[in-house]
């Protein structure tokens, strides 16, 4: 019988072989596809989370644990793709304008993906028109905006500004984050939330949306 536990703790153990193999041996046995994802794959990464949170795990054994749901998600993508499940949500995630930082927003985005996101990555370095571009195209319920530099926080602000001047700041939530940013400074510049970590960042992506 499938084992979606033992799935969901080869996630944690970032154990990538033995993630593909349960992935796959539950799809043989014709295991829910939204099962398999549910209880095995994100189930594994939301301990990760908590571990993460707890500091009882570092940033590599997330690293490695994301690439193992990543592997695992590959083998069930295409199933996917013939259902008719629908993401939690769609997120565009990017670094601000003139900021080069992305382990931190990296992180942040395996972890949403892990919480049954879809995310599209604009990476670093990232204008306001092209957020706002984003936002016009693909329609995400939420923007996720990260900085690691004092100098460049500014532009979450800028990116916030020029959602209201395209006048699409009402269609999409905005949630900020990165080393120097924090909840007064997401109240100040009127983002809808600020999240201190990539675990932290799922919990704040649910509680937005609900
Ligand atoms: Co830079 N850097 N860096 N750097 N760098 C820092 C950030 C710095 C604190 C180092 C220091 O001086 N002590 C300092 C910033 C000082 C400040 O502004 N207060 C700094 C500086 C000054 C610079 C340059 C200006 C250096 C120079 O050229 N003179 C330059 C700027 C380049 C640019 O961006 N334009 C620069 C360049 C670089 C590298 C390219 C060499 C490299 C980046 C490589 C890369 O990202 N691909 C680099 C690195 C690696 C760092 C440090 C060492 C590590 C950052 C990191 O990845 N941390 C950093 C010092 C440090 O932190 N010890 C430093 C690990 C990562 C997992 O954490 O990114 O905080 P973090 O992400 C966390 C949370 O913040 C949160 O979740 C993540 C996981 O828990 N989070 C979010 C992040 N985004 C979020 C979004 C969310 C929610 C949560 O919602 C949307």
């Amino acid at each position: 019988m499938a084992d979606l536990q033992a799935l969901a703790e080869a996630v944690i153990a970032g154990n990538r072989d033995e993630t593909v193999r349960l992935t796959q041996a539950a799809v043989d046995e014709g295991v829910d596809v939204q099962d398999i994802i549910n209880q095995g794959l994100i189930a594994g990464m939301n301990v990760v989370g908590e571990k993460f949170k707890n500091n009882e795990f570092y940033v590599p054994e997330v690293l490695i644990a994301a690439r193992a749901m990543h592997a695992g998600m590959d083998v069930i993508k295409p199933l996917i793709a013939e259902s008719d499940i629908q993401p939690r949500g769609r997120i565009v995630i990017g670094t601000v304008k003139g900021d080069l930082h992305d382990i931190g927003k990296n992180l942040v985005k395996m972890m949403l993906e892990g919480g049954g996101y879809e995310v599209i990555d604009l990476e670093v370095d990232v204008p306001p028109e092209k957020f706002v571009e984003a936002v016009n195209e693909q329609a995400p319920q939420i923007l996720a905006l990260s900085a690691l530099l004092t100098t460049t926080m500014p532009a979450m602000k800028d990116t916030i500004d020029a959602l209201s001047d395209a006048g699409v700041r009402d269609k999409v939530k905005v949630m900020i984050g990165g080393a120097p940013v924090t909840q007064s400074y997401a109240d100040e510049i009127g983002a809808d939330g600020y999240a201190p970590d990539a675990a932290s960042a799922v919990d704040l992506a649910n509680s937005l949306l609900n």
